[in-house]
């Protein structure tokens, strides 16, 4: 490929509601650049930017991909983002760097919950828009039901540029309301058409549509409107184009494509409005504190870390600014360290293509970094330039990772490692209360393929089951209660004697305090009688959950001068707590979980039925929040919704997103608990047993 200058380079990223053909359209757009000879198809797991394992398999992206092609003068580089929720890291990750926004609707579907998310992302992030409604070949395919819903969704600046000819399995090309003419193609996908004039049958939807798009694009510019209001016909395709191009830019217009991904139609318009439309690295949203500038000091930021099976470590980067020289020495302002680097490349899916820099505007990587992270920025040693991370976040699904082996045990910690690092939304801990690893993700699927990843990057085998909930246990009330821990072997005995008070507390996880008066406890023992309150706190009574919430008063006692002893005193106070604890009200603790949940409006209700009726659930609050979505905020116990990313998925047919955080700890009510506590039990005699 050759070089191209920072205002040469558009950074295009493709988003969409889960398999509205992101890939399908990037396939095509490289095929129509001619950077590919054959046009894949994602059902056959021959694409370019669907190349994983784990795409090829199940026909979906999982990973952000980055593919330029060369178009006209410019460089595109496609960065087509996975659309389903369990992939919103990368998804993220790629809203990031992009300079402008491609956002798919299917026409079948039209904006869905994951439309309406990733459009949100791109507001935030304050980039261009571009729509392309897809799947007009589709059965039940509908170009005015998308546009509809998309105007009704973002509002009156989504403009259509074209009109499709034909429906469904008529759909065959499109009128061009600019240049005024129509576009048809065959259906043997490749990519060429006629041009011919606009059908006699829409020339009036056209000539309708035509007038609101010109009279959009010339209120962009003083000249251009007052020659149309001067009834000047003779404005060019090209002022209006160039016009457009700086309305699309400051977001008063949100050009409307269409096209069908799959059948290559529309596909050469799409790259053309691109090529014109999109900003350039100089016109994009600016990066706080950087000037974008080929020649100026360095800074580019790590969007993405790949474990690649032929080079290894692979670290993906945007360059913002100066140049990036392979074989040498950068520095991670992130990490305040310096390292060597080899290599730089551009990407093209799984390809690395050679090159000897990376400049300003463009996205490369590099092989085998050490210290370099997902987040980092790469700057000059004394410029101190730290850009903005990466928003990623937090998980929704957890699962316990178990090694099948010992041998995989052994490597189970390493891999883990790698693999957060790989996916910053994958997170990895030991649940202290339950002694398992669990690792949580975006949903259940994710968590699947991060095992799957295990095993076929790293060698580790590994079982995924739903976690053990993490009970804790606390006391209700109050009681006093007394041991005497008296014993005589042999020659020396053990004496130990105390009487303590336990309450609950609120305030605290444990507190200890003494009364004793006369010395009745020896001041030398008292600590032990603490360490043992708080040794036996992590197997508490009931059902052997850790203890939190309480307080233990120590107020009396007795001791003997030669039998008693540290451990003695731990005995009788373990033994304490026990029988207090049992008489002062124990109660089983559940974690209850925050939820926010959005779901189109028509969804409500089931939606709220089956968090109050079936997960125990409470409704907070429910907001509509326009777009036809409301958003519904609720508590439940972690115990109901630990399959909620995959339930509320089939509930809603994949239109519902929600995010989850624990919130704290409620009394689990008493027919719950009591099955908890007897199926608790018989696990820990099971694991005693052996
Ligand atoms: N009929 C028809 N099918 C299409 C079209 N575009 C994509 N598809 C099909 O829709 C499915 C999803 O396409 P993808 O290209 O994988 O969609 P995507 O947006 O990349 O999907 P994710 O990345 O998984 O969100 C595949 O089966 C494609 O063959 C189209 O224009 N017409
Ligand atoms: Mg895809």
């Amino acid at each position: 490929m050759r070089s191209y200058r920072t205002e040469q380079i558009r950074n295009v990223g493709l988003f969409s509601h889960g398999g509205a053909g992101k890939t399908s359209l990037t396939e095509a757009m490289l095929f129509a650049s001619k950077a590919i000879n054959r046009l894949g198809r994602v059902d056959e797991g021959n694409t370019v930017s669907d190349y994983d394992p784990d795409e090829v398999k199940r026909h979906i992206s999982v990973n952000t991909s980055v593919a330029p092609c060369e178009w006209q003068d410019v460089k595109i580089n496609l960065i087509d983002a996975p659309g389903y929720a369990d992939f919103i890291g990368e998804t993220k990750a790629a809203m990031r760097i992009a300079d402008s926004a491609l956002i798919l609707i299917d026409a079948t579907g039209g904006v869905e919950v994951g439309t309406d998310q990733v459009w949100n992302y791109a507001q935030q992030r304050n980039i261009p828009r571009f729509i392309f409604i897809n799947k007009l070949d589709r059965e039940n395919a509908s170009f005015q039901a998308a546009l509809e819903a998309a105007q009704a969704a973002f509002g009156s600046n989504v403009v259509p540029l074209q009109l499709p000819i034909g429906k469904e399995s008529g759909f065959r090309g499109l009128v061009d309301l600019i240049h005024q003419k129509a576009y048809l193609y065959s259906n043997n996908r490749d990519g060429k058409f006629e041009e011919a004039d606009i059908p006699a049958d829409l020339a009036e939807e056209a000539a309708t549509a035509r007038e609101k798009l010109v009279e959009r694009i010339v209120e962009g510019d003083d000249d251009l409107m007052m020659r149309y209001l001067d009834g000047d016909t003779n404005i060019s395709a090209e002022e209006l184009l160039a016009t457009l191009g700086k309305a699309i830019c400051n977001d008063s217009i949100f050009p409307v494509m269409c096209g069908s991904a799959t059948l290559n139609i529309g596909v050469t318009q799409l790259m053309d409005l691109l090529a014109i439309g999109a900003p350039n690295p100089l016109q994009a949203q600016a990066e706080e504190g950087v000037k974008v500038d080929p020649n100026g000091p360095l800074s580019a930021l790590v969007f993405k870390t790949a474990a690649d099976p032929y080079v290894g470590k692979l670290t993906y980067f945007k360059v913002y600014s100066g140049t990036l020289h392979g074989d040498g020495t950068i520095h991670n302002s992130t990490k305040g360290s310096a390292e060597r680097i080899g290599q730089v490349y551009n990407v093209r899916g799984k390809e690395q293509l050679p090159v000897s820099q990376i400049e300003a505007g463009d996205i490369g990587a590099v092989a085998k970094l050490q210290v370099t992270q997902t987040g980092d920025t790469i700057a000059d040693a004394d410029s101190g330039t730290r850009l903005k991370g990466i928003d990623f976040p937090s998980p929704l699904f957890r699962a316990a990772v178990k090694a099948r082996s010992k041998a995989d045990l052994e490597k189970m910690g390493t891999a883990l490692g790698r693999l957060v690092e790989e996916d910053p939304t994958i997170k990895v801990e030991r649940e202290a209360g339950t002694g398992e690893t669990i690792m949580s993700g975006m949903g259940e699927s994710h968590v699947q393929i991060a095992a799957e990843k295990l095993h076929r990057k790293f060698g580790v085998d590994v079982t995924i089951e739903l976690p053990k909930v993490p009970y804790r246990e606390t006391i209700m009330g109050s009681s006093k209660a007394e041991y005497k821990h008296k014993k005589q072997t042999g020659g020396h005995g053990q004496y130990g004697h105390v009487h303590i008070e336990v309450t609950h507390n609120e305030a605290d996880d444990f507190e200890f305090t003494e009364t004793v008066v006369g010395g009745n406890v020896p001041r030398n023992y008292i600590p032990a009688v603490e360490k043992g309150i708080r040794e036996i706190l992590s197997e508490g009574p009931l059902a052997g959950y850790p203890v939190t919430n309480v307080k233990v008063n120590l107020f009396d006692g007795s001791y003997h001068p030669v039998d008693s002893s540290e451990m003695a005193f731990k005995i009788a106070a373990q033994q304490a707590f026990k029988k207090g604890a049992l008489e002062a009200k124990p109660a089983l603790l559940e974690p209850i979980a925050d939820l926010k949940v959005t779901v189109p409006d028509s969804f409500v209700g089931d939606v709220m039925g089956d968090l109050t009726s079936a997960r125990r659930g409470r409704v907070l609050g429910m907001d509509q929040v326009g777009n036809g979505f409301t958003v519904i905020e609720a508590q439940a116990p972690l115990a109901e919704v630990q399959r909620y990313a995959t339930d509320l998925r089939s509930m809603t047919q994949g239109r519902g997103i929600f995010s989850m955080d624990i919130s704290h700890y409620e009394v689990c009510p008493n027919n719950i608990a009591d099955q908890i506590i007897s199926e608790h039990k018989k696990e820990l005699e099971a694991a005693h047993s052996h």
